[in-house]
């Protein structure tokens, strides 16, 4: 070709909508049937070779749409590896991945050991602390998308009493606060993991020894990307006084009320009561305390001031001064106050918040003292909370604002390789690539762009 007829070429002719969407899907696919390992789907084949809570709940939104049986499977598996206290751990460990991939490994943990007394199964080794309660909401949607299918394998059936029991043990033993809310006794527990919110309450623990473990995660992850080694030490001191406590709760030296856990576990009540509708059992209990976690969550929780909700440090008594994006996630609670409403929606287009250039939610406030564009958890974006976020827009009815999320996301979740995380201001992928919960939310806001609020 001569240079005249390359000059005159466009260089990027404009692929057509529908088949740029076509090549998103497949290759969100590819991540999941990459990830899946048999029973359950890896968030990452090189930094999180296990089985992890929350990112399995967000996995198999996605996977009901290639495979809902599969979807199913995600669920059960976790469901599995419940204890009888009725926690449902974070991380499910594959016996066959080496111990040294992952840190802290089931070594570590000794959950089938340590936790005995509060019923850690035997045969299977996890973590002893908790994640977010996205899986109810999950359950749901997993069954909604082939009912038949979910009907013959009597999936909701078999979930539903563990589910229950789930909600259950962070409702009562995790009341730690007294007012009904579910407390995290663990950065690691909200899965945003280094927030600058956990500064203040951590800043009282005391760090393990640096030279009595060995961190994995740096030799997959970049350094500038992941917490630094003091915040490490204290993860490392808080479960390992979980542990040395038979994980019991009681006496914990790390306590928060967090907005973003209480609003997911109102709206999976809301998903139970559904399914209690569904199998001939009761959905009134599961209303009421959708109810009850909501007023709670208002009162305890809301700052108008700062025109979101904020976290409440149990040990201090007080809220904690920080924005993070845990503070919007609430819009995605059924029967929120107008006025509440309104400063959210203002809140997520203000200052703090707005990424103009790429149009997702920055994890931390872009004003704030601790932002940090690139470290986990302290200011990238996050595609399971835009996810959210744009859920809660579509519930309060601000469609073109849910429409500009959904496009944002999609285009970043496609440009960026699926990344676990982005730099707010260019979308440039930070963390791993391939990532679980990037792949399995695309799919399922290229499939359903406008999904029904579960209420
Ligand atoms: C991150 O957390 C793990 C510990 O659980 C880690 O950093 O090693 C968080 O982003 C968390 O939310 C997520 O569930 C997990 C796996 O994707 O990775």
């Amino acid at each position: 070709m001569t240079a005249l007829l390359m000059a005159n070429r466009p260089l990027d002719p404009p692929v057509p909508a529908a088949a740029a969407d076509l090549t998103l899907r497949r290759g969100a696919a590819r991540v999941l049937l990459r990830n899946w390992t048999g029973a359950s789907t890896v968030p990452s084949r090189t930094l999180y070779p296990h089985q992890w809570s929350w990112d399995s709940a967000f996995i198999a939104i996605g996977l009901r749409h290639l495979s809902p049986r599969r979807a199913q499977r995600e669920l059960e598996t976790l469901l599995g590896a419940q204890w009888d206290d009725g926690r449902v751990p974070h991380i499910v460990f594959n016996p066959a991945v080496p111990l040294g991939a992952y840190f802290p490994s089931p070594d570590f943990w000794r959950s089938s050991q340590a936790g005995a007394a509060a019923g850690a199964p035997a045969a299977i080794e996890t973590s002893g602390i908790v994640q977010p309660p996205v899986h109810a909401l999950a359950a749901w949607l997993v069954h909604e998308a082939d009912p038949a299918e979910s009907a013959r394998r009597g999936f909701l059936a078999r979930v539903y009493p563990r589910l229950t029991a789930w909600h259950r043990y962070l409702t009562s033993a995790r009341d730690l606060g007294g007012a009904g809310l579910a407390a995290v006794v663990h950065p690691w527990e909200p899965g945003m993991d280094n927030s600058p919110c956990w500064d203040g309450p951590l800043a009282r623990i005391a760090p393990a020894d640096p030279s009595s473990f060995r961190r994995a995660d740096l030799d997959h992850g970049h350094a500038d990307d992941r917490p630094t080694d003091v915040d490490y030490g204290r993860y490392v001191r808080l479960a390992a006084d979980y542990r040395d406590s038979g994980y019991a709760d009681d006496g914990h030296a790390f306590a928060v009320e967090d907005p973003s856990v209480n609003a997911l576990l109102i709206v999976s009540e809301y998903a139970l009561a559904r399914i209690a509708r569904a199998t001939g059992a009761d959905p009134l209990v599961h209303e009421q305390s959708a109810q009850r976690l909501t007023d709670a969550l208002v009162s305890r929780l809301w700052d108008a001031e700062a025109g979101q909700f904020l976290c409440r440090d149990l040990v201090s008594g007080r809220l904690v001064q920080e924005r993070s994006v845990a503070g919007l996630v609430p819009l995605i609670v059924p029967g929120l106050p107008d006025d509440i409403v309104r400063s959210l929606l203002d809140t997520l287009d203000g200052p703090h918040f707005r990424a103009d250039d790429t149009g997702l939610v920055a994890s931390y406030a872009l004003t704030g003292h601790a932002f940090d564009r690139t470290r986990y958890w302290r200011g990238p974006a996050w595609f399971n909370t835009a996810w959210l976020i744009a859920r809660g827009l579509r519930l309060y009815r601000a469609d073109d604002r849910a429409e500009r999320l959904r496009a944002a996301f999609l285009d970043t979740a496609r440009t960026s390789g699926f990344a676990e995380y982005v730099d707010p201001f260019t979308g440039d992928g930070r963390g791993t690539r391939d990532f679980g919960w990037t792949a399995a939310l695309t799919l399922d806001l290229l499939t359903t762009p406008h999904p029904e609020a579960v209420r």
